[in-house]
């Protein structure tokens, strides 16, 4: 592959991303490391609790940024209809997957213990999305939030019911 503005030759990265199944599940939750992992595990209960089909990958928008286009720009075809991205500092995740996707992202700020900010650093990093890439936030390792705000969005003309002991949305 050759750079138009640059005269050289780029060899694509490998992107890693042939264990992605074809048809993809309803959400696709990302982290940017696997240090975020845990900080995610709310979320995928509460799906898991919701019977809603979702996969987990760990792609940094700053080490893998080919892979995150790649997931992000393909996502949509597979079936995917609402990607949850968490990420801690600099938290580029969610910006750059909601600049690769028309579909509704997520961002769930992540406290690190490498964080300057204490978290604050990935807040403001998620929030401060340019007019005409909309990227939503939920509170400080409100990953759980996340999740419950995607089976709304999921939700919207069709439906998918309350998990058990919980009283049905009236939309
Ligand atoms: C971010 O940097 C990740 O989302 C993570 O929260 C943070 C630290 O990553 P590691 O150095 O632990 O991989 O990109």
């Amino acid at each position: 592959m050759s750079h138009p503005e640059f005269d050289v030759q780029v060899e694509p990265a490998p992107l890693g991303l042939e264990g992605l199944e074809e048809v993809g599940p309803l959400v696709g939750i990302l982290v940017g490391s696997e240090s975020d992992r845990e900080a995610m595990e709310p979320a995928v209960t509460e799906l898991d609790e919701r019977g809603i089909s979702h996969e987990f990958h760990v792609l940094s928008a700053h080490r893998d940024p080919r892979g995150v286009a790649e997931y992000a720009s393909t996502a949509a075809l597979r079936g995917v209809r609402v990607i949850i991205a968490g990420a801690g500092m600099a938290a580029a995740l969610p910006g750059v997957v909601a600049a690769y996707s028309d579909l509704p992202v997520i961002g769930v700020p992540l406290t690190s213990s490498k964080s300057v900010m204490g978290g604050l650093d990935a807040l403001l990093s998620i929030v401060q999305m340019p007019p005409g890439v909309p990227v939503a936030c939920v509170s400080l390792n409100g990953s759980r939030n996340a999740a419950i705000l995607a089976a709304r969005i999921l939700a919207q003309g069709g439906g998918y019911p309350a998990p058990p002991g919980r009283p049905t949305l009236e939309l």
